[in-house]
């Protein structure tokens, strides 16, 4: 049982852990595709250098739930070989010096199984912890996850990754429509845009946390050690 009163110091409110077991943490496309060199990311245009630094951070919190023993899920955003779920509204967007299957350095960008779709070996998921495979910006479109949190009994969902006001911030409004009470860890989360990372943060908690609350890392890991 959570010890009554149990809370995280988040804003725009406390955010009160229920029972332990009901929180997750789930970690949004930690990939080398968005991370490195040679992937989606930097084929889109972007320096992908900024993504780089919340590693440590996001390792932090993987290793203080996996010590308490807490539900850990990883999101993967990828395609299949043949793009059979990769629609031309998002192949064909922006203009990419590489687009979505074609052969890149670490392999065809953003497909499922090449190298540079993989995690960043930091972050790799522990034997035992779900991969959530997923053809979309929402985790929870063409994935099974909302079956699969409810089947661990999860109401909770602690969220890290990349990038925040893309997947993450997509992810978090589809998981507060089914239910789910979400917290985005401040320092876990980056954008290549350092203004959208902000105006995401501020958005999410604004109107007494109209999509959730935010959370430095240091405030979670305090409140988790409390379990
Ligand atoms: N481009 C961008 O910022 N993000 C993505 O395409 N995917 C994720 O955020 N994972």
């Amino acid at each position: 049982m959570t010890p009554r009163g149990l809370q995280i110091a988040a804003r725009p409110h406390p955010f009160r852990l229920a029972e332990p077991e009901s929180a997750a943490l789930l970690v949004i496309d930690m990939q080398r595709d968005f991370l490195e060199p040679g992937g989606f990311g930097a084929a889109l245009g972007n320096d992908v250098r900024r993504l780089q630094r919340i590693v440590p951070t996001v390792r932090l919190l993987l290793d203080a739930f996996r010590d308490r023993g807490l539900p850990v899920l990883h999101t993967k955003e990828g395609h299949r070989p043949d793009l059979s779920d990769c629609p031309p509204a998002k192949r064909n967007r922006g203009a990419p010096g590489m687009r979505i299957g074609d052969v890149g350095p670490m392999g065809r960008i953003l497909v499922l199984g090449e190298p540079g779709n993989d995690f960043v070996p930091e972050l790799a998921p522990a034997p035992g912890e779900l991969v959530v495979p997923k053809p979309g910006k929402g985790a929870f479109y063409r994935t099974g996850l909302d079956a699969r949190l409810q089947a661990l009994g999860v109401s909770q969902l602690l969220l890290a990754g990349v990038t925040t006001e893309v997947c993450v911030q997509t992810t978090m409004r589809e998981a507060n429509d089914r239910g789910y009470e979400c917290l985005l860890v401040e320092d876990a989360t980056e954008s290549y845009f350092p203004a959208f990372k902000a105006a995401t943060l501020e958005m999410v908690r604004a109107q007494g946390g109209i999509v959730g609350w935010t959370a430095t890392a240091s405030a979670v890991l305090e409140g988790i050690r409390a379990l």
